[in-house]
């Protein structure tokens, strides 16, 4: 394998999730690119998930930001850096390292990571550098430092094809590690595998499991506790290797009472039989456990139960945390904590610290940890950092209490945001914005979930004025003086640097070495294939523990005694317990994935899942509105009734932004509750109230030119040729032409249909007697296929478009299930029925559903089991997508 396939495609890897997707990307000569799964690639073997399919249409100008830019206006480099540089070294000269930061991101590259934390903790001299990796692994890598002295992954992706049990906690990964899922559904069919899913959600994931256990919310440590203490009653407690805090964690867990789990006493001991019957178990675990303010103790109690019974790095068996960015565990093994050291060094270790020094010729070495994420955003409002340089990242968004950090960023003396995008949440809270370059121009390594570095390799030139993210910051830190650390001329370099180190850190004991790529020229690395790491000794590219070495001070694996903790407490002013999370389509903020109309067709519109005893004791009907509060801000979004979740557990995805909607910024309501151990928020179980909001009116709308919404409720997403939007409003408009004009920035006249008794508005907007706009207004929920109105922008305007109804020979898709072959609800459920298909196959033959990426599957396989059971539920909610 080379860099280049046979027909001129760029090997890279998708810029998404932590799977780590081998992809060819092709350029095309109008400046796009053609995209498909790289064949070659061991974490996919040429799969990819919609997203991935979906690259291209991410890639080019749109929205991008072309120059930096000072105080709002474009300025030249020099002039942007030589601030960026004044500005820093100022304040550190005024008041001391400390009061500067970064913060990072899991989706920068290796290379990037290591000059931003080689900047701030070897020459700035402060490890105020955290990274979004704080909440999202933060919890993991405590975990494991507790139980193995070292943040080390030890399993690999072939252990879910070996596995005769896998458990599946707190991780949909059916929608957010799609071609980890379908491998080990591939893996059930072949050999049958056992698979438990623990979410209290009946996810995407529950389709392919035999048991879906629907846990109270942050009740995990104490299911796992149960577990450990049937482990020993039952004997399977390993007599080698000899384990640290054995028999406190096993006091710890006989106290656990499995009650507080909620589950049936029967489901209960269905798992702990398949885990304690299956010696080739793995526990797979993510944000259900990550996310929590006791989340450490979470990781603590799966790792147990593996240490205990010595399930660990053999094959087929073992704890499995994947990571969630693409690069979320290259950001750990350079040290992008602000609590760690590169190359899994550590900070408070005095030794540690002084080897890193000396390779670096560091003239002034970070000595404490820095500021966690939410305490760094803390330091920033109270104006103990001054100067704060975000990278690759959108707090504004993510971080919880979100309204709070963005004042406290549009608050602090200097914000520098590095971004590829115009307009995000927080870059227009930037004094200076630099360019960056993004996937598919930028160069460098990644590594995934399984610990398998890769190469991102370019195949675009970059847009604009863009530089990559380890220039700009390479360039700052050569005009605060440090030219000569700092003076690479390409990443190979960078990396060759980063793995020399990382021999020094092998010499050290650390479990990161990959120092025999400390040669490495800019050919070897342009040719690089994926590789696993460790490269050397007896675990070379394999799993680790299974030798019973572990990187503790005693050498031994290390229980730790949990004692499980209920979340936050609800209230009567706020009592439910509100769960976020992630949709299938979208990636987090949705800078990109918001660019692509097929991503967009899934789910359109921030929504809240709530149950239906808790929606009528509420009195909120499908489709309409609801206020989503906590005790700090609020979030309005579609009500999606629903049994998947629970009573009183109401779930929203965290994708929306200013950006994308009025107000569907979740994380406005969730409070900054952290793990003490690891600095993590709980973002998975805030307290939060919920109200019915009172539109008057419901709109949607679809035009070529951007929407310019001006009402309490809206949310606009991508289309082919244009835009959609939802709308609602608490006051009717005196005038919906004139309403409708200022939406789509028209001086036309519509066609229009007004019927004021039925409260309904109907007007579109031609050009050349081809639609421009259309705007769709009701009482209630608009009611219409979206899909059939969104189809017409651009034709001929014709009389069934005011109808909003398909005409007899354009059937009504209904919501889009497949992206990749548009199918949608209503044509599965008549070809399923009419066609009297009962298998997956037999759809995707039929309709070519499900065929390609396979991230509908579980989708389609509940449906067939719906349709096929005449005592479940029929799909009918026209926002329900499953
Ligand atoms: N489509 C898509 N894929 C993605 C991403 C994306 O934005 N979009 N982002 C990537 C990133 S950065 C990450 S970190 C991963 C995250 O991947 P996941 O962790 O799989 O995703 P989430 O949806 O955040 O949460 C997983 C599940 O945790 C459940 N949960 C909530 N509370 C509890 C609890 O108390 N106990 C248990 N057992 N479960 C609970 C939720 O109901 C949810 O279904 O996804 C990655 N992949
Ligand atoms: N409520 C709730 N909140 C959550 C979560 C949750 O489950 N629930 N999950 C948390 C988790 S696990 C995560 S990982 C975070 C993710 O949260 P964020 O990291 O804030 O989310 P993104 O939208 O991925 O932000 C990435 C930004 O970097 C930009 N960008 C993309 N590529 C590049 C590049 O190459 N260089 C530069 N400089 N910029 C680039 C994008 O345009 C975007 O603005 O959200 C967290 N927040
Ligand atoms: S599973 Fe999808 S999002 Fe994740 S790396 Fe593969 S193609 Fe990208
Ligand atoms: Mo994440």
């Amino acid at each position: 394998m080379n860099m280049h396939s046979p027909a001129g495609a760029v090997r890279t890897t998708c810029p998404y999730c932590g799977v780590g997707c081998g992809v060819l990307a092709t350029p095309t000569p109008e400046g796009g690119l053609t995209v498909a799964g790289d064949p070659d690639h061991p974490a996919n073997f040429g799969r990819l998930c919609v997203k991935g399919a979906a690259l291209a249409e991410t890639v080019g100008l749109r929205g991008r930001l072309l120059a930096p830019q000072i105080d709002g206006r474009p300025a030249g480099w020099d002039a942007a850096l030589d601030l960026v540089a004044r500005r820093f070294a100022r304040t550190v000269a005024r008041h001391g390292p400390d009061s500067v930061a970064f913060y990072v991101s899991g989706q920068l590259l290796t290379e990037d990571y290591y000059v931003a934390n080689k900047l701030m903790k070897g020459f700035i001299g402060s490890a105020n550098i955290d990274t979004n990796s704080r909440l999202c692994m933060a919890s993991s890598v405590a975990g494991h430092r507790r139980a193995f002295g070292s943040d080390t992954v030890p399993g690999l992706y072939a252990d879910l094809d070996q596995a005769d049990c896998v458990v599946l906690v707190g991780s949909n990964l059916a929608w957010c590690h799609p071609v980890l899922f379908q491998r080990l559904a591939a893996a059930r069919e072949k050999r049958g595998t056992r698979i438990v899913v623990i979410d209290p959600r009946r996810t995407a994931t529950c389709e392919i499991a035999d048991l879906h256990l629907p846990i109270a919310a942050g009740a995990d440590a104490a299911l796992f506790n149960r577990l450990l203490a049937e482990i020993d009653r039952r004997g399977l407690i390993a007599p080698d290797p000899a384990l640290d805090g054995l028999d406190q964690a096993l006091l710890a867990a006989d106290r656990t009472d499995a009650a507080v789990t909620g589950l049936a006493t029967a489901d209960l001991a269905r798992f702990v039989n398949l885990w304690c019957d299956s010696e080739k178990v793995v526990t797979l675990f993510s944000q259900g456990i990550n996310q929590s303010d006791s989340g450490t103790d979470k990781v603590n109690a799966i790792l147990n139960c593996h240490l205990a019974t010595g399930r660990i790095g053999r094959p087929g068996m073992g704890p499995f945390s994947v990571t969630g960015q693409p690069n979320a565990m290259g950001g750990r093994e350079v040290g992008g904590l602000a609590n760690m050291l590169t190359c899994h060094l550590e900070i408070e270790n005095a030794a540690h610290r002084d080897a890193v020094r000396r390779f670096w010729n560091a003239p002034r070495m970070a000595e404490k940890p820095g500021l966690k994420a939410v305490d760094m955003f803390r330091a920033v409002e109270e104006g103990r950092i001054k100067a704060l340089w975000i990278m690759c990242t959108n707090p504004a968004v993510s971080m919880p209490d979100a309204d709070r950090v963005a004042r406290a960023i549009a608050g602090c003396d200097f914000t520098v945001v590095s971004d590829i995008m115009a307009r995000t949440d927080t870059t227009r809270l930037a004094d200076v914005l630099l360019p960056a370059t993004g996937w598919g121009e930028k160069s460098g390594t990644v590594t995934n979930s399984e610990r398998r570095i890769s190469r991102q390799r370019p195949s675009l030139a970059p847009v604009g004025q863009a530089r990559d993210d380890w220039r700009i910051i390479a360039d700052v830190a050569r005009r605060m003086g440090w030219g000569d650390a700092f003076g690479w001329s390409h990443p190979s370099e960078i990396f060759a640097e980063y793995a020399a180190l990382s021999g020094i850190a092998g010499g050290l004991g650390s479990d990161f070495d990959i120092s025999d790529c400390a040669g490495i020229g800019r050919a070897a690395y342009d040719g690089m294939t994926p590789f696993l790491w460790p490269r050397a000794g007896a675990r070379q590219g394999g799993r680790f523990f299974g030798d019973g070495r572990y990187h503790t001070f005693s050498g031994r694996g290390c229980m730790v005694a949990v004692a499980p903790r209920p979340p936050q407490p609800v209230t009567g002013e706020f009592p439910f317990r509100l769960n976020t999370g992630r949709v299938r389509d979208h990636w987090h903020s949705m800078t990109r994935t918001g660019l692509s109309p097929s991503l967009s067709r899934h789910l359109a519109e921030p929504f809240l899942e709530i149950h239906p005893r808790d929606a009528a004791a509420l009195g909120l009907s499908p489709a309409s509105l609801a206020r989503v509060s906590g005790a700090q801000g609020d979030a309005l979004l579609r009500v999606l009734v629903t049994d998947r979740v629970a009573a009183g557990q109401p779930f929203a995805p965290m994708h929306w932004s200013a950006e994308t909607a009025a107000s569907g910024r979740i994380n406005s309501a969730i409070p900054a509750l952290v793990d003490a151990v690891s600095g993590q928020p709980a973002l998975k179980s805030s307290p939060a109230a919920i109200r019915p909001f009172g539109a008057v009116w419901y709109g949607f709308a679809i035009s070529q030119a951007p929407i310019r919404p001006d009402c309490e409720y809206w949310a606009v997403s991508a289309l082919a040729g244009g835009y959609q939007a939802e709308l609602a409003g608490l006051h009717e408009p005196d005038d919906w032409t004139a309403f409708a004009k200022h939406l789509f920035s028209l001086t036309s006249d519509p066609l229009a249909v007004h019927d004021r008794r039925r409260g309904l508005a109907r007007l579109a907007f031609a050009g050349n007697g081809r639609v421009q706009a259309a705007l769709f207004v009701s009482g209630e929920p608009v009611a219409l296929s979206r899909h059939h109105v969104a189809a017409a922008l651009g034709c001929d305007m014709d009389a069934n478009l005011l109808a909003g109804r398909p005409g007899v020979h354009q059937p009504d898709e209904g919501a889009i299930v497949c992206a990749c072959a548009t199918v949608g609800m209503n044509s599965l459920v008549r070809a399923i029925t009419t066609q009297g298909l009962v298998t997956l196959d037999a759809v995707g033959k039929a309709l070519g559903a499900g065929a390609n990426c396979g991230s509908c599957r579980p989708e389609i396989s509940n449906l067939l089991t719906r349709l096929g059971d005449p005592d479940l539920p029929k799909p009918g909610n026209g926002f329900d997508a499953d």
